[in-house]
């Protein structure tokens, strides 16, 4: 299945990126490792005790309910992030970044899942950003990815993750072809929004913070789509304002929710017909 593909500044590295969905760069933010430390630290420090971010153990900015701080934190990290993404890639439209925090403990791990669509990924592309802010490791949930995986896996999912059952894979079959990607503070790895990852609990006693970030193909607009329940072969299509996960009040209930910003655009019809045995197939043909 044709993929469209960012172009990377790196010889080789777009055709890599096809191919296994992801790609790493060693230390491109790590002169900035210090500063990204007291932005997450002074964060903590203003976060009030009853703040709804304590509540989950995958935490992060887009949960912080105190939204002056959500937006001044997301403020501060997007400039830093921002400088070094023409280093690495071109013809891209940067969303802007906040923090995805695993706090510790066995409730943290992050099942092996597909971003929500946020471009038509027929003719887009979108990738997220990571970059840890401490070094990972598999024993404080370091990223895992399932390398190929966005060529099978759908390009149509429910903002609201209503159809996550269907795009879930089962872990017997991915767990055999996981790929565990530990990282040094200030490394970033840039992947597909469509490429099945998640990330182990973290099994040690301080919290893992990384910096998430979104890129998209330059002049590509965020959509988003929801999956009708009385025709979950239709999807509604909505463009959304580019901080449109930033604006939301209150995450939990919010991303459930038609957009009440933005405009409604027509419903598109998902063709998706690939059973799990052909995924099962794709996969580990792949890895031979
Ligand atoms: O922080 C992580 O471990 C991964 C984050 C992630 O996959 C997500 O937010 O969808």
């Amino acid at each position: 299945m044709g993929v469209p593909v960012p172009t990377f500044q790196e010889p080789g590295v777009s055709d890599t990126f096809e191919r296994v969905g992801y790609t790493v760069v060693p230390g491109l933010y790590a002169e900035h490792v210090p500063e990204l430390v007291s932005i997450y630290q002074q964060m903590l420090d203003e976060l009030a005790p009853s703040d709804p971010y304590f509540e989950p153990p995958m935490t992060g900015t887009t949960v912080i309910g105190d939204l002056e701080l959500r937006n001044r934190v997301c403020h501060a990290i997007t400039p830093i992030i921002a400088r070094h993404l023409d280093e690495v890639v071109e013809g891209y439209r940067f969303l802007g970044a906040g923090l995805r925090v695993k706090q510790p403990g066995p409730e943290s791990a992050l099942p092996q899942h597909q971003d929500p669509t946020m471009v038509d990924e027929g003719c887009h592309w979108s990738m997220n950003i990571l970059v840890p802010v401490i070094d990972t490791t598999p024993d404080n949930g370091a990223l895992r990815v399932v390398p190929r995986s966005h060529k099978i896996m759908p390009k149509l999912r429910s903002l609201d993750l209503e159809d996550r059952a269907e795009t879930f894979t089962p872990h017997e079959l991915t767990d055999p072809l996981v790929e565990t990607i530990p990282m040094r503070a200030g490394d970033a790895i840039f992947y597909y929004n469509s490429l099945l990852h998640g990330s182990g609990p973290n099994m040690t006693t301080d919290a893992r913070p990384m910096v998430i970030g979104t890129l998209l193909s330059a002049e590509t607009p965020v959509t988003v789509y929801f999956r009708k329940p009385e025709n979950p072969r239709s999807l509604e299509r909505y463009e959304v304002p580019d901080d449109y996960f930033n604006r939301m009040e209150n995450f939990e209930r919010d991303h459930k929710l038609r957009p009440s910003v933005g405009r409604r655009l027509d419903d598109v019809n998902d063709s998706y017909d690939v059973s799990l045995d052909q995924i099962a197939a794709a996969l580990r043909e792949g890895d031979s």
